[in-house]
């Protein structure tokens, strides 16, 4: 029998088969948007942060260029950068050049991230020390010893909060508290509520990135749990939905089809979705209170001109 494997030749994670079993079982069908990140997936959403229907990774690069001596001013002097995700983009070189900490600290999951990220910045910066930590900081994370006694600054961009639900967000806020300690700030980027004439492209671009970021998932599904899914009779969709002020993304059935996954039988009705993921906005005074009920206070924001997103700092 052939035997299943990721990708990358590791074997599949359980968690993803037991995920998407029950994923597809529940009504409405969704599945979490973690399992959209394997190798392909992780490409893709790199090509989407260049897309120009895509804000967001833009308007916080423009951000931290353009307010950094502001943020290096609120911040102070000799802290630690505790970044939660493994700092590989273009944004963690922009803070350390405008604030110049004490030391920097990745932490990721993924110890291939975080071994190319902190060789990138240790080359970028040859005296900063680096120390990285392969952890998940959905959990709280031990901080090496070398940092104990270095204020620290929790670095968290891109808006990545927006993918929790509110309640798993707060949750997530407090769990950082932890991990960072009294007397901690953090940085953390949080898009804005806006038009959906500028959210529905940002999540539905003209060249079908995001489409085939999504579709990959379906692709991933048929590699690794023996799946049968007609994946071209799927198509990509990204909605606004106000009530919840997220942009929901669905795999839409265009006809009905039946399929196998894992030794399982599943149908859909044409026009039936999967839930794939949710990238909930934020209005100003919504984003404080987040912060607020995750226990910290915010003390600073910068947005742009648009004010299409936000850089709040706030303390512990
Ligand atoms: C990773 N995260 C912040 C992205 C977002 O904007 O919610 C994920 C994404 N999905 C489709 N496009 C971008």
């Amino acid at each position: 029998m052939h035997k299943q494997e990721a990708g990358d030749g590791s074997p599949v994670d359980p968690m993803f088969r037991a995920d998407v079993v029950a994923g597809l079982s529940r009504r409405p069908r969704a599945i979490q948007a973690r399992w959209l990140y394997d190798r392909r997936g992780s490409e893709l959403f790199e090509d989407i942060t260049d897309l120009p229907e895509y804000y967001p990774t833009r308007t916080e690069i423009g951000l931290l260029d353009r307010s950094g001596p502001a943020v290096a001013d609120a911040v102070g002097p000799g802290r630690a950068v505790i970044e939660f995700g493994s700092g590989s983009s273009a944004k963690t070189p922009r803070l350390l050049q405008a604030i110049r900490p004490a030391s920097y600290v990745p932490i990721d999951i993924s110890g291939d991230f975080l071994r190319a990220a902190a060789a990138d910045l240790a080359q970028r910066f040859p005296d900063l020390p680096v120390h990285p930590v392969e952890a998940n900081f959905m959990q709280p994370v031990p901080l090496p010893d070398v940092v104990a006694d270095q204020p620290k600054l929790g670095f968290f961009p891109g808006s990545t909060i927006g993918n929790l639900t509110a309640s798993a967000a707060v949750d997530l806020l407090r769990t950082m508290r932890k991990s960072l300690g009294e007397g901690a700030q953090l940085l953390i980027g949080i898009d804005r509520v806006k038009s959906p004439d500028v959210l529905v492209p940002a999540y539905d671009d003209s060249a079908g990135v995001t489409a085939a970021f999504d579709l990959n998932l379906l692709e991933r599904i048929n590699r690794e749990l023996a799946g049968t899914i007609p994946v071209d009779t799927f198509r990509h969709k990204a909605v606004w939905n106000p009530g919840h002020e997220r942009i929901e993304m669905h795999l839409e059935a265009t006809r009905d089809v039946l399929f196998e996954v894992d030794g399982r039988q599943f149908d859909m009705g044409a026009g039936d979705t999967i839930h794939t993921e949710n990238s909930h906005k934020y209005t100003p005074s919504g984003a404080r209170l987040l912060l607020r009920a995750g226990g910290w206070t915010p003390v600073s924001e910068w947005t742009d001109d648009a004010d299409r997103f936000a850089l709040i700092l706030a303390e512990a």
